[in-house]
């Protein structure tokens, strides 16, 4: 399985250790919430350049034009920092600081030292990933991720794995719509929605979001979007941005 390889050579993974933060750290939460008491959703832009479910960005490879024209319209960036499957670079977090709009770090995060870079090149959220990390990795991970005054990301897709999540107050809960085993869109957004509101925490939709779709979506907090608005499709204006 893809995740397990990319988990496995974690390790041995070359991360920038030199501080490259040019700014302070942003709150995802408040910039959420921002948009929310607005009667918005936060909509969450991603930047990747190819995935291993056969998403390939042929349309928005320059990161700067992509986030150019829609950085008045969204509450956070995610940028894809994994290499081997999906074309990820470090330098790229390093650059879009410029926007002063949080930013998400996606990898398949699993120590402390990826942490550690993720805070140097200058990211503002952190990924973990339920499914596939215990219970006790995710608390001792966020208490790396608090301590650097940053916050997470949790996300499950198996209904589970959301009990693995710690609700603690840097937390947002996401629900992938995508299972990252079968890589296929398996949605079971509404209960999801249910268990994460039993929280009181914010709560991002994730994956496979398109302006077909949006509109019949459960109502979460924040929607993490990729492939659609990078294919220039035109999601962002069905969600009234
Ligand atoms: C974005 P999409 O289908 O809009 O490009 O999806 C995002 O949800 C997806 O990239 C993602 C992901 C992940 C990728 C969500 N969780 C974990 C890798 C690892």
């Amino acid at each position: 399985m893809i995740v397990d390889d990319i988990y496995k050579n974690n390790d041995k993974k070359i991360l920038i250790k030199r501080n490259m933060r040019s700014r302070g750290i942003l709150s995802m939460r408040s910039s959420i919430m921002n948009f929310n008491s607005n009667k918005k959703i936060g909509i969450i832009a991603e930047f990747k350049r190819r995935s291993p479910s056969g998403f390939v960005n042929n349309e928005n490879t320059d990161i700067f034009k992509y986030y150019d024209v829609i950085h008045n319209s969204i509450a956070g960036m995610s940028i894809l920092t994994e290499e081997r499957y999906f074309n990820g670079n470090q330098m790229d977090v390093v650059s879009v600081q410029r926007y002063n709009i949080p930013i998400l770090i996606k990898d398949f995060v699993s120590n402390d030292e990826m942490i550690e870079s993720s805070y140097m090149i200058g990211g503002d959220v952190i990924l973990l990933i339920a499914d596939f990390l215990e219970r006790d990795k995710i608390e001792m991970l966020n208490r790396k991720i608090k301590s650097l005054g940053m916050e997470a990301l949790i996300e499950f897709h198996d209904l589970k794995a959301f009990e693995r999540i710690t609700t603690d107050e840097n937390v947002i809960i996401g629900y992938n719509r995508r299972n990252l085993k079968t890589l296929k869109i398996e949605d079971e957004s509404f209960d999801a929605h249910d268990l994460i509101r039993s929280t009181g925490l914010l709560s991002v939709l994730e994956s496979g979001i398109t302006s077909e779709n949006i509109l019949k979506m459960p109502r979460y907090n924040a929607m993490l979007i990729g492939s659609s608005i990078l294919s220039n499709d035109s999601v962002l204006k069905s969600a009234g941005m």
